[in-house]
């Protein structure tokens, strides 16, 4: 089998491991993101379609484009796939997110802290329906950015709900 990871290039993400954004998409969906390391992100989802939901640990494929452009993408244990470009200069996003069908159909079966559900998720992934996938494709701004250390497993740590107040407001 080829290596899953063979387009990852260690020394080309030096600028992009640690970085931690909020950004909004054109549609008001809410995200925060944590690159953990060159092959690993956290997050949250502090509103949208499923609001609430956050992930620790999930691997990723994360390319850089050109200087502070770079691109991440994944796909997860209930088999929605994501793809989003960030240009960290104009900080603008484009992600383009694949929902299987079970999820548009009901997306609160995926709001929880999902590392600990991987089992349940993994289940109603395989039950499907998968098809036709929701398919949601928007631009998005970034409203926050800092530069931390990687592997930090302070950064994205709680639930939203469970943040101070004013926390996914901050702009920088
Ligand atoms: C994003 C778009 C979608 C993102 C995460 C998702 C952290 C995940 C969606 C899901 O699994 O429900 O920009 O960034």
């Amino acid at each position: 089998m080829s290596d899953p990871f063979q387009s990852t290039k260690p020394e080309e993400l030096h600028g992009f491991t640690g970085t931690h954004v909020i950004y909004t998409y054109d549609n008001g969906w809410q995200y925060e993101l944590y690159v953990k390391n060159d092959r690993t992100i956290d997050y949250r989802i502090h509103s949208g379609m499923v609001g609430g939901r956050w992930v620790r640990d999930q691997i990723a494929h994360i390319v850089r484009l050109a200087a502070d452009v770079y691109k991440i993408s994944w796909d997860e244990p209930t088999g929605t796939a994501v793809s989003v470009a960030m240009n960290l200069a104009e900080r603008k996003v484009h992600g383009v997110i694949f929902f299987p069908k079970w999820i548009g159909d009901d997306p609160q079966k995926t709001v929880c802290f999902q590392n600990d559900h991987l089992d349940q998720m993994r289940t109603w992934r395989d039950a499907g329906p998968t098809f036709p996938y929701l398919v949601i494709d928007e631009f998005a701004s970034l409203s926050f950015v800092e530069h931390c250390e990687p592997n930090d497993e302070t950064i994205i740590a709680c639930a939203p709900s469970d943040l101070p107040s004013g926390y996914k407001d901050r702009r920088n």
